[in-house]
């Protein structure tokens, strides 16, 4: 912690005293679950100093932006289309959501039934514990699930607050809907940002999303190989990172890390012995510094192979097309593109359960983690929807309900002993 650092952190308003509490809570967590792993590939390295800085080097880059008279929005949601936010000159920053600490700061404010993401994102604005909600100019949300729509009206009480509606069904109707939101959203930015968007600052700021997720996809199809050159925990971090650190950067990164990981293939290096159980977790998102499922798993002996999740799959797998021209036909082919994300605030939402069968079978995954967000319906729902596609299609399953503590940690590991003693059969 600089002296630099701390001055910057008392200007954006920061509460020092709860923040100095939060930072030194993460050290020790980041050393027992990332740092005492073995054959890390090296390129993890940068993701360490990342997480080692997590308020400072980051911050300052959104700040001097700032200063410069640029603008920062901050998201909640893979609905946000960040392109639009780029084009316009503003930087997009995906908010920490997964930490423990402000929950019970939310819980001051908001019912306790309500789910672990939602707490934590509203407990860093409240306890004014995080640098990048300060940072920015105005905070997106979404009509996704409804304690995230009601969690934005509180918000929006102490911060900007713009909600992009998110249509909940896939028909014809919806997507024209959607497709209006998006325009609105590209006024909403163009104004706070006095920049035009134009075809070719959006088609710049196409490629640039598309190069991260490109380079996010070869990451997670080096997971397919056997045996798997990463770990599970080291590449949900890798995505948990993409969502704040500069898109271009990211992508350099990440790339040089597949680098390094094909290096690994082709000699036959992995993180795990090859009969280690390989899972597939499924569910609701793991923001940022929420680790403690793949930790659980990964040290029962098992491997994470792939993550059908907002902070995986459902992140970078579809491209937007770069082959439009103008602005009209760029921001339907970005609202097309957001529309395949398969959230489970969707009815029916089928097609997530032919993703998570798919992703089985090309991840060779020995068994699904359906991981779910107590108090979050829609997943939980959904569940039973996933519990049956998978007994149909022969793939043992594990449902997981959680939230940010520790204090299911015991229970949890027994149940996940036993699930892999069932896998290993
Ligand atoms: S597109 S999954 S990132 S909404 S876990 S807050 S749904 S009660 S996070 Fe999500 Fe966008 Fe969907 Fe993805 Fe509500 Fe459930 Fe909480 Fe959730």
């Amino acid at each position: 912690m600089t002296a630099d650092n701390r001055q910057m952190w008392a200007e954006l308003g920061i509460d020092l005293e709860r923040h100095d509490v939060l930072l030194n809570a993460l050290g020790p967590i980041y050393q027992e679950i990332y740092l005492s792993q073995k054959d890390r590939p090296k390129g993890m390295g940068f993701f360490d100093f990342v997480v080692g800085d997590i308020h400072g080097i980051r911050v300052k880059e959104l700040r001097q932006h700032a200063v410069n008279g640029g603008k920062v929005v901050a998201t909640y949601c893979v609905f946000v289309p960040e392109e639009i936010v780029w084009a316009a000159g503003a930087i997009p920053v995906g908010l920490c959501a997964g930490a423990q600490f402000s929950v019970p700061i939310a819980e001051e404010v908001l019912p306790r039934n309500t789910c672990a993401l939602i707490k934590s994102s509203f407990g860093f604005k409240l306890g004014r514990i995080c640098p990048y909600v300060q940072t920015s100019h105005l905070i997106v949300g979404e009509t996704t699930c409804d304690g995230k729509k009601k969690m934005f009206e509180i918000l929006g009480k102490y911060q900007p607050v713009y909600v992009m509606e998110v249509p909940h069904k896939k028909t014809k109707l919806s997507r024209e809907l959607w497709h209006g939101e998006v325009l609105a959203f590209k006024e909403v930015i163009e104004k706070l940002t006095g920049n035009a968007i134009t075809a070719d600052r959006l088609a710049q700021a196409i490629k640039l999303v598309n190069g991260r997720r490109q380079a996010l996809q070869r990451l997670s199809n080096l997971r397919k190989n056997s045996p798997v050159p990463i770990s599970g925990r080291d590449a949900l971090l890798v995505t948990q990172v993409s969502f704040y650190d500069d898109a271009a950067r990211c992508t350099q990164t990440v790339n040089a890390l597949c680098d390094e990981l094909d290096a690994r293939v082709s000699t036959g290096q992995g993180v795990a012995p090859l009969d280690a159980p390989r899972i597939l977790v499924s569910g609701s998102p793991m923001a940022i510094p929420n680790w403690k499922l793949h930790h659980l798993l990964e040290t029962a002996g098992a491997v994470v192979v792939c993550e059908e999740s907002c902070i995986g799959t459902r992140f970078f797998s579809d491209l937007v097309p770069e082959n439009e021209s103008g602005v009209e036909d760029q921001l339907q082919a970005i609202a097309e593109r957001y529309m395949q994300i398969h959230c489970a605030c969707f009815t029916p939402n089928d097609e997530r359960l032919d993703d998570i069968v798919r992703l089985v079978r090309e991840y060779q995954a020995d068994g699904v983690v359906h991981y779910n967000l107590q108090f979050c319906h829609t997943y939980a729902n959904e569940a039973v929807k996933v519990e049956r596609a998978l007994a149909e299609a022969n793939i043992p399953l594990l449902r997981i309900e959680s939230d940010y503590s520790e204090e299911d940690a015991g229970q949890l590991r027994s149940r996940i002993d036993a699930f892999l003693e069932i896998i290993r059969k």
